[in-house]
């Protein structure tokens, strides 16, 4: 199914005016049960469900703004962005599924707070971030979960951007997906830390997109991988209501490494881990022998994520220093009664 088509049905027949502006804000995640394989390459849909962590002020912001003229302006965190660059073809790509031909151009302000170098996916928080702004600027007031399954169709992890905290991003068996948003939790864990490592600025040769299509469609061990991830979403879940770090940091942990081993097993062979990720995994099962509390998480790229809680906060900044330690829950304030 033409992902335009899936969009059209809950938009007005003709682009609304538009305001003289919007801006929103998305904030990046991780994935504790990560997202790996497309049953729906059109429509980014997933072969299995996932479950991430926001990471709270760090994201991206992105500012709309009509205006005269044949194109759309785009500008990266205050420069301009080449039109026929990749990364604006996206842009304007997604922009028009939601536009007629003849509704006004616009100019995007996208600005990244997420240290770039940290090899965090923009992609999550940068579809998010559009997606919520163009709700607002067409004044469409589409439910959040509409908006995450929109924001899905741009990149698959931007459907859990759409939320904060906890959030699952589910499956769906609906042809045309719409049943495949995320959903967030409604606790929270105010002691729940993550370290971001960044330990190489080595480029990766092989994004995701095409990652997990190459092992999808040549490693065996991938068959197992669905199931694996359905326990672990289950583990994590409970994990989460009964506040039990150890279960959710133990399951988080092997589902990284089990995504990974499914990489691994594709051929040409992906191995996103460089010698410094290792030593660095070495480094957190010592740490964890020794008695500390503390469990990893990674990507598709060579750098950790640390998992802890905020009591073990000083001796990861001690055993790392150049960690930087996001609180998710941090800047969460209680709803006021009465
Ligand atoms: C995740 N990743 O759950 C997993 C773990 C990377 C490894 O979601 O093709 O950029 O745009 O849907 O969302 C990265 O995949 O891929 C990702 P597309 P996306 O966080």
């Amino acid at each position: 199914m033409d992902k335009s088509q899936v969009i059209k049905r809950f938009l007005p027949a003709n682009t609304p005016t538009p305001d003289d502006q919007a801006e929103a804000f998305a904030a990046s995640n991780i994935a504790l049960c990560k997202y790996w394989g497309k049953r729906d390459r059109e429509l980014n849909l997933p072969i299995n469900p996932s479950l991430s962590v926001s990471l709270a002020d760090l994201g991206t912001r992105t500012r709309l703004t009509p205006i005269e003229g044949k194109k759309d302006k785009i500008r990266l965190n205050g420069k301009v962005v080449n039109g026929s660059s990749s990364f604006a073809t996206k842009i304007v790509e997604f922009l028009d599924l939601f536009r007629s031909s003849k509704a006004a151009r616009l100019q995007v302000d996208t600005h990244n707070s997420i240290p770039t170098a940290a090899g965090l996916a923009s992609s999550a928080s940068g579809f998010a971030a559009l997606t919520k702004a163009i709700n607002q600027l067409y004044g469409f007031d589409l439910d959040p979960a509409i908006q995450s399954a929109f924001a899905r169709m741009g990149s698959g992890s931007a459907s859990r951007s759409i939320f904060d905290g906890f959030v699952e991003w589910q499956m769906g068996v609906r042809e045309d997906g719409m049943d495949s948003h995320a959903v967030p939790f409604e606790e929270s864990w105010p002691e729940f830390r993550i370290g971001l490592l960044t330990l190489t600025e080595a480029e990766k040769t092989v994004g995701s997109r095409s990652g997990m299509q190459r092992t999808l469609e040549t490693a065996h061990l991938y068959q197992s991988w669905p199931l694996q991830a359905c326990a672990d979403l289950e583990k994590l879940k409970q994990a989460i209501r009964d506040r039990n770090f150890e279960i959710l940091g133990q399951t988080a942990e092997q589902n990284a490494l089990s995504m990974h081993a499914t990489m691994i097993a594709s051929w040409p062979p992906l191995l996103y881990w460089q010698p410094e990720s290792v030593a660095t995994m070495q480094r957190i099962w010592q740490l964890r022998e020794s008695g500390v509390c503390v469990y990893f998480t990674m990507d598709a790229g060579p750098n950790i994520k640390v998992l802890f809680e905020a009591g073990q906060q000083a001796v990861i900044e001690q055993t790392f220093p150049q960690v930087k330690v996001v609180s998710p829950f941090a800047c969460q304030t209680p709803v006021a009664s009465g």
